[in-house]
């Protein structure tokens, strides 16, 4: 396989983890990063402090229907440790900061922090978390979204950060976040998409899988690849950065169909969440075989 460019970054292979799957501690990032079939590592979603997160359980996988729910309430060791680890590891494969502000001040405060920090190559901000009751999702609501992308560009200069969307389900809105997204020179890639918000099911007894926020919750796994692929292809068709597919891949092919749609490298989440590490080498001998 040929080296991809994802922004600043180059991964010799074109498949790493979704933000939130095996890489909250460091151990989980130092695991992925030796792994011999990961292109690169991205964070947990990151704060200005740690936290805990949600009352478990907190996530729920349905093995029949192959679909996950998540309201994982963010739990993170806190935005200093993971670039204090970024930092301490040899950069033979890109290492990304995911960071999830949690308000206008926590964005200044945490893109502030890492402005001037050289190991701290395009971010991944996280614009799209689904689980924090009583705080809408920054990437649904355009003008709060402009203003939060024109505020990471003044304080970031020349640096380059990229954005992790949530699914958009209507194109007049795409179309608005498009045309955000094509003002701004130092936003140099997408990931499309994050998991599908409001999900929400009952187990046998009829009571909600998850505990936190009534039992809703965000959807991942097979049945949002369709989602995810018409994401990744509006995205590609109507900007011109580099677009990240993240969404219900589940096997070699499903990588190939996000290719096909424009995404130039995958993340891997449930999947990755459900097999272990060794996922990776699976999913890397289904592509390329
Ligand atoms: O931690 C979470 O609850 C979470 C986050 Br920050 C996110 O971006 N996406 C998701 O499905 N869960």
């Amino acid at each position: 396989m040929e080296p991809v460019t994802i922004g600043r970054h180059v991964l010799t292979l074109p498949i790493y983890n979704a933000s939130g799957v095996h890489c909250t501690e460091k151990g989980q990032l130092d695991e992925l990063y030796h792994c011999k079939y990961t292109g690169a590592v991205v964070t947990k979603s990151s704060t200005v402090y740690a936290r805990e997160g949600n009352p478990k359980p907190r996530y729920y996988f349905d093995a029949h229907r192959s679909y996950s729910i998540n309201s994982s309430g963010l739990p993170n060791i806190g935005m200093n440790k993971y670039v204090e680890w970024i930092c301490e590891t040899r950069r033979i494969k890109p290492c990304i900061l995911s960071v999830a502000p949690l308000s206008l001040d926590d964005l200044k405060h945490q893109i502030t922090a890492v402005a001037d920090n050289v190991a701290i190559i395009d971010p991944e901000i996280n614009l799209s978390c689904p689980n924090i009751v009583g705080r809408p999702q920054v990437a649904y609501d355009i003008p709060i979204f402009e203003e939060y992308n024109r505020i990471i560009a003044e304080r970031f200069g020349e640096k380059g950060y990229g954005l992790k969307l949530p699914p958009y389900f209507d194109t007049t809105i795409s179309d608005n976040v498009c045309d955000v997204i094509n003002a701004i020179n130092t936003n140099s890639y997408i990931t499309c998409i994050n998991s599908v918000p409001n999900a929400f099911d009952l187990c046998d007894e009829l009571v909600p899988t998850i505990a936190p926020n009534s039992g809703f919750g965000g959807l991942g796994g097979r049945c949002i690849l369709p989602i995810a692929l018409s994401n990744v292809r509006r995205f590609a068709s109507s900007t011109k950065k580099d677009i990240v597919g993240c969404g219900g891949i589940t096997q070699g092919g499903d990588i190939k169909k996000h290719f096909a749609c424009g995404a130039k490298a995958v993340q891997i989440g449930t999947s990755l969440y459900e097999n272990g590490i060794n996922d990776f080498r699976r999913l890397c001998d289904e592509f390329v075989g």
